[in-house]
């Protein structure tokens, strides 16, 4: 028995390092534990939209949003007045362009009705905005240069 388990490990280990390195090197890439640089952005990088300036103008009617992107200018304060026109919540978030992070979270409001969110000062870049409630179906780009 001794005898057969030390042929077969000689014979695995032969396989092993049959191998070439460039395969084990793709395997080693794709271990579902290493960090991933494949991160799909949740918005659509072909959007775009000029600075408004730091008053931002959004509504929402019939669960979509009026519009699919927003621009503002960076490092400054921002307000975005957001008009429910549907009689039941949406809110606005701001998450990072992977969908990851939340941002801001604006407060849910249901319309008709207005609110006025104050956001801090954001860096250069892209952000995902979406309805916390209707994720999926209204959400869009803000752009901040
Ligand atoms: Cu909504």
């Amino acid at each position: 028995m001794n005898r057969i388990g030390c042929l077969v490990f000689v014979v695995m280990a032969s396989a092993c390092q049959g191998t070439g390195s460039p395969n084990v090197s793709d395997d080693a890439t794709q271990s579902p534990a290493a960090p991933r640089p494949s991160l799909v952005p949740a918005i659509d990088p072909n959007v775009n939209c000029s600075p408004e300036g730091t008053e931002l103008s959004i509504s929402a009617r019939g669960s979509k949003f009026n519009t699919g992107c927003l621009a503002a200018p960076a490092d400054t304060s921002l307000r975005i007045v957001f008009e429910n026109l549907d009689e039941f919540e949406h809110n606005i978030g701001i998450h990072d362009e992977y969908g990851l992070k939340t941002i801001f979270h604006g407060d849910r409001v249901t319309g008709p009705g207005t609110v006025s969110y104050e956001l801090t000062p954001l860096a250069k870049g892209k952000y995902l905005f979406h309805c916390d409630v209707h994720p999926s179906a209204m959400k869009g780009t803000l752009i901040i240069t």
